[in-house]
């Protein structure tokens, strides 16, 4: 009777045990910048989400900083199924489609209203197109507005001449060129690094991407032309998703809604926040000249 009740208990706790990790999903999610940067900490809170919302059925395991796959590889990991889901710079892709690199131009949304408006537009079809790439939009959150960071002080676009200048993107590498300026595209986990090897000298980006890189210890100055707001968008592989119960699916796609909101209110803080720590840095944060805006525009 002892044996067969041991039997019994033994069977059950491996019935249960079998069931339990049957149905838990584990994910992981790529994403290219630090884990103390404002998207990453979004994300972050995100996976802590859906975990509570999934009961523990999904767990999502966020690797920041480029650590699983660096920044252009992330989309095609999403595509194959390597990682189920992902955050890239939408603006990276724009040589792969148009719309994609859309919030990557200069002065055609400048600013967070103009930024909502952009996105409104181009949600519908970055959705189709990125469905006929088996993903799924989660959601989309921009960057900081994007300012100049140099070395010496810039009167015009003509002292960018010559100047090694990091880009991120096509567009970013094309501004390098309109100006004379000479492009190396560095993503922005090896950026501190090119910066005190002195292979860039000046770059655009956010006083986000400043203060995670502490750009502050190699540049001086700091134009805020505020010259457009890139987007990040956290993308998941179709198939992953579609094989989610549809009480999880739900649960994502609330703590996704909930991420985008949150993000855009931590973009405008952070915008803020880090200007005022480069300046605390001893950078000097200037309005750009305005012959520099007339060339830019
Ligand atoms: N930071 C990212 C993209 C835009 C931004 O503000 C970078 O510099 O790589």
């Amino acid at each position: 009777m002892k044996r067969r009740l041991f039997t019994l208990t033994a069977a059950a706790t491996l019935a249960l045990t079998a069931s339990l990790s049957f149905a838990q999903t584990k994910w992981d999610l790529p994403t290219a910048y630090p884990a103390t940067n404002f998207h990453t900490e979004n994300i972050t809170q995100f996976a802590k989400d859906v975990d509570a919302a999934t009961g523990g059925k999904l767990k999502i395991t966020v690797h920041p900083n480029a650590s699983l796959f660096k920044a252009p590889e992330i989309k095609r990991a999403v595509q194959g199924g390597q990682a189920q889901a992902g955050e890239i710079l939408l603006a990276n892709f724009q040589n792969e489609w148009q719309v994609f690199g859309a919030d990557g131009l200069p002065f055609l949304a400048d600013s967070y209203d103009e930024s909502k408006k952009l996105y409104a537009a181009q949600k519908p079809v970055l959705e189709k197109k990125l469905a006929e790439q088996g993903m799924v939009l989660l959601y989309s959150v921009p960057w900081p507005p994007q300012g100049i960071y140099t070395k010496k002080p810039l009167a015009s676009a003509a002292d960018l001449k010559g100047i090694k200048w990091r880009a991120y993107s096509p567009a970013t590498a094309r501004i390098a060129e309109l100006v004379g300026a000479q492009p190396v595209t560095v993503q922005a986990a090896e950026f501190s690094q090119a910066l005190a090897t002195g292979v860039v000298e000046s770059t655009m980006t956010s006083g986000a991407t400043g203060v995670d890189s502490k750009l502050y210890e190699n540049l001086k100055y700091y134009y805020d032309t505020q010259a457009w707001l890139p987007k990040n968008a956290v993308l998941v592989n179709k198939k992953a998703f579609d094989a989610l119960d549809k009480p999880a699916q739900d649960a994502l796609l609330k703590a996704a809604a909930d991420a985008e909101s949150r993000g855009w209110a931590a973009s405008q803080k952070v915008n803020t926040d880090t200007l005022a720590k480069l300046k605390a840095n001893g950078m000097e944060v200037l309005p750009p000249p305005a012959a520099l805006k007339s060339d830019m525009a």
